[in-house]
């Protein structure tokens, strides 16, 4: 009893000694600075179908790739993600599968994409895939079978709602004219689910079978020695199958209420032990959700994947209660500096994040975040090339970005081919919306003006084909191609070469501790990052006029890195749109 009572005493003591020893210190969780080549890679992320197209039939190839494989190189990029390649019918561009062990024609076929695969390793650049796990294409040979009969082996490999039932309890989907999730199948008197197009029906990953053919094909991929996965809308494949009436706070808020089902983190730790942790391969998944949903995919402790990408930076400044409607008075600066320094926070100690400013689900970064007006175009390009690769998170950086491409800017519905616009289009018509004020919204916002054809010189169609492309090229082509950039040391072109060259010299870019410097300031983006006694400070002008940043850091002895105009103040000012890092 005395021994126990003595060994209380001690650790009370050892308690009390503790806390007086962390409140002395700044509440500060230590920086997670384990190695890993995915953490200091700069991922490339190319959109097969508007890179390079080959033979002329306007839809970029696997050739048109290889083709290019010595730019890509010469970018200093460390891993590409390729959009989906494999068999599809292409009604979401390659997200609705039919295969997943094969090549879409249009993009080549398997032999090509080996040679694909060996030029980039070749190159030292790691290939990571699209993995879209949530549905396939209902020409997938799956569900061709399920929808034959209740009885098909693959008929629980989808989601069913019986109509003896009745009618299904509500669920929203993306892709569907009438918002509707369910689609009535004749032959076997059932509803099946779909979050996003009626011809991409969800797969039931509670059956055991589909998750141990879907991890026969991840390893499939591993084997032919892909370096990666990019996980499509995993969040979305645990459904709670009792189908509970939606509450009323829904209010389409799918990210909230169909994310992260019941056995979500199970699925994935099952994944990881059945095909991740066998290869070398790193992943990313793109998780709706808050900081401790998304967390939940990255802490290395609980053994399911390495990034994830969140959408609340880049879903930022759209009105409220329309969808990806912008704000016309543009967005608060302060309020989305404070989102980055959030989740740099969330990944402090465990976990790790990526930083990314565009997609192929995005614009243009250069419309959305920066200025697309000619006088602004470079410097703005610049400075946003400058704060996708001095985060401390990984960079997931969209071609053509890199010489600043902006939006095409669509006038009528027609020159449109998104599923999701033309979705929404018909939506608001329905409604007797403002057809006109969408479209104007659609011009800054919508998918199809990341999608556009890369442009790379001045022949005709950019020399992305020689047939007519898919989507039509932007007409500023003539003015800006990566050709013309090439020959000029001051481009966009060559700044991200020089940007991506300083990152790699600096583990503190890469490592560091991120911290938000003048955090009210409205027109600046200021931060420091600070690794082994080494600190840089990043100050970047989001405005289109001369601005001041208050930092308390003194910079008169600060030797400057890298900056987007040919001088750069000691003082704290900026002019318009400037980017500098200054090494203190
Ligand atoms: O996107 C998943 C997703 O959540 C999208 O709805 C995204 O929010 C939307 O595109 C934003 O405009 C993935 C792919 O990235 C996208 O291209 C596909 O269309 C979608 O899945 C369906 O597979």
């Amino acid at each position: 009893m005395r021994f126990q009572s003595n060994i209380v005493i001690g650790l009370l003591f050892a308690a009390v000694l503790f806390s007086c020893k962390t409140k002395n210190k700044p509440a500060e969780a230590a920086i997670s600075t384990e190695r890993k080549w995915w953490k200091e890679a700069t991922v490339y992320q190319i959109y097969p179908r508007s890179f390079k197209d080959s033979d002329g039939d306007g839809v970029g190839d696997i050739k048109g790739i290889i083709s290019k494989l010595d730019y890509i190189k010469s970018l200093g990029i460390d891993a590409v993600w390729l959009n989906p390649i494999y068999s599809s019918p292409q009604k979401d561009n390659g997200y609705d599968i039919s295969d997943y062990e094969n090549i879409h024609p249009q993009f080549g076929n398997m032999a090509d994409f080996d040679v694909m695969l060996k030029g980039f390793h070749e190159r030292g650049i790691k290939v990571m895939m699209d993995m879209v796990l949530n549905h396939c294409s209902d020409e997938h040979r799956w569900f061709q079978e399920a929808k034959k009969s209740r009885n098909s082996p693959y008929y629980n490999y989808f989601h069913w709602w019986p109509a003896e039932k009745g009618e299904p309890p509500y669920r929203w989907s993306i892709f569907d004219e009438k918002a509707y999730g369910w689609e009535f199948n004749k032959a076997t008197n059932s509803y099946y689910l779909h979050y996003f197009a009626d011809f991409q029906p969800d797969l039931n990953w509670e059956n055991p079978a589909l998750r141990q053919d879907i991890y026969k094909m991840m390893r499939m991929w591993c084997d032919k020695g892909v370096d990666g996965f990019r996980m499509d809308a995993l969040a979305f494949i645990s459904k709670d199958t009792t189908w509970p009436p939606l509450p009323k706070e829904y209010n389409g808020n799918w990210g909230l209420y169909y994310a992260s089902g019941p056995q979500l983190h199970d699925y994935i730790q099952e994944m990881n032990r059945e095909v991740l942790s066998k290869y070398d391969v790193a992943t990313v998944a793109e998780a709706m959700g808050d900081v401790t949903r998304v967390k939940k995919f990255v802490d290395e402790d609980r053994k399911e994947l390495n990034m994830a990408y969140h959408f609340e930076a880049i879903d930022f400044g759209y009105l409220p209660g329309e969808y990806k409607m912008p704000n016309p008075k543009g967005y608060d600066l302060v309020e989305w500096k404070k989102v980055y320094n959030k989740w740099d926070s969330a990944f402090t100690d465990k976990g790790w994040g990526t930083m990314y400013l565009a997609n192929h689900d995005q614009p243009r970064m250069l419309t959305r975040w920066g200025n697309d007006a000619a006088e602004f175009r470079e410097y703005s390009s610049k400075m946003l090339t400058t704060l996708i690769l001095s985060m401390r998170a990984t960079p997931y950086y969209y071609f053509g970005d890199e010489i600043g491409m902006s939006n095409i800017k669509f006038d009528k519905v027609e020159q449109y081919n998104d599923v999701e616009l033309l979705t929404n289009y018909a939506q608001v018509k329905a409604k007797g919306g403002d057809l006109k004020r969408f479209l104007e919204g659609m011009k800054i916002s919508s998918r199809d003006n990341g999608r556009t054809p890369m442009q790379w010189d001045t022949t005709i169609n950019s020399g992305f084909s020689n047939g007519k492309p898919w989507l039509p090229v932007n007409g500023n082509y003539t003015t800006i191609n990566a050709a013309v950039q090439e020959k000029d040391p001051n481009s966009v072109l060559n700044y991200f070469r020089k940007m991506i060259k300083l990152r790699k010299e600096n583990e503190a870019l890469i490592y560091g501790k991120f911290t938000l410097a003048d955090a009210a300031n409205p027109d600046v983006f200021a931060y420091s990052r600070e690794l082994n006694g080494k600190k840089l400070l990043v100050l970047l002008n989001f405005k289109r006029i001369a601005a001041k940043t208050n930092t308390g850091i003194n910079l008169s002895k600060a030797k400057v890195l890298i900056s987007n105009y040919t001088t750069a103040s000691l003082d704290g000012s900026l002019k318009p749109y400037e980017a500098v890092i200054y090494e203190l």
